[in-house]
């Protein structure tokens, strides 16, 4: 299967095919191979016979449309790109993984809470939910552990299963105290960010623009000064592509952690979840399809400076 891909991704053009490379799409169709092809195959019907496509991820619209009278050549980079369709429906990502210090710690979800979307996104009606904090239906108790680290540590958060941060947009972490065991704690008090990535060059229509395109994980380090305690500790990136249809796709996680240290900092601003966002926040309602976007801007409070 691969390597009938890797022969007709071969005539693959640069222009129907902006956001993925050729290795990802062996990669996935080797890895699912059959949910794969329907997708595909569902498509291409469409695409060919001018049926409106209805996948939440819609084509992207500078790409060209194929039709029923155009010529085979034309037909054929209509595969390419529905591969990228195909693609691009499966792109989602979940952050179920812990990484401490650049070492995987655990397997998926050990101590990670876990969420009942699997790697699907949540849309902006999560914003003004409880699960905004921790992701649809992830909740304290259950078998989640809890990871001891020190303050000053580099935490992670990688993405299951190999897969990548395949969407345009930032990333954030944010952290909460527990008023004391985090097994038990459901978000509801203060909390503040200590850490986002957005645009590293460049303007925001352009998806290798964003610092977290094609990562597989986003690390920050723990401040020092941290309080010590239990923490949920929030990791959140959202993906923008939609976000000029008001669908800006929400992949969150929190894992559970124990810092120690010697303390010392006021985290701030503090602020509560749900509540840190708008629907129509600029950063969120944001439209990339544009050859000159908007300067971007981050939702949400300020990073807190560490002291
Ligand atoms: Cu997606």
């Amino acid at each position: 299967m691969c390597l009938i891909w890797r022969l007709k991704n071969r005539e693959m053009k640069p222009r129907s095919q902006p956001w993925i490379t050729k290795r990802r799409i062996c990669n996935r169709f080797s890895r699912d191979r059959r949910r794969s092809m329907d997708i595909y195959l569902e498509g291409r019907r469409a695409l060919i016979n001018d049926i409106p496509l209805t996948s939440h991820h819609p084509i992207n619209p500078q790409l060209p449309l194929p039709s029923k009278s155009e010529p085979l050549a034309m037909k054929l980079s209509s595969f390419t790109i529905l591969a990228g369709l195909a693609a691009q429906a499966q792109a989602h990502y979940i952050f179920n993984i812990l990484i401490v210090n650049g070492q995987r710690i655990g397997g998926e979800y050990t101590y990670v809470r876990r969420n009942s979307n699997s790697y699907n996104p949540a849309f902006p009606d999560i914003l003004t939910s409880d699960e905004l904090r921790c992701n649809r239906g992830a909740k304290p108790g259950g078998n989640v552990q809890t990871y001891e680290v020190k303050a000053g540590d580099k935490i992670g958060f990688k993405v299951f299963n190999n897969e990548f941060i395949e969407h345009p947009g930032p990333g954030f972490i944010y952290m909460s105290k527990a008023p004391g065991s985090v097994a038990t704690y459901d978000g509801s008090g203060e909390w503040f960010k200590v850490y986002e990535t957005g645009l590293c060059r460049g303007g925001g229509n352009v998806d290798t623009n964003w610092c977290s395109w094609q990562k597989d994980r986003l690390e920050f380090t723990i401040p020092p000064k941290t309080p010590p305690g239990e923490y949920l500790v929030r990791i959140e990136h959202i993906g923008l592509h939609e976000g000029h249809v008001r669908r800006a796709q929400f992949y969150i996680t929190c894992a559970q952690l124990k810092i120690t240290g010697p303390g010392g900092g006021n985290p701030s601003p503090l602020v509560r979840i749900p509540g840190i966002y708008n629907a129509n926040d600029p950063g969120i309602a944001y439209n990339k399809w544009t050859n000159n976007p908007a300067a971007y801007r981050m939702p949400g409070p300020a990073v807190w400076n560490g002291n």
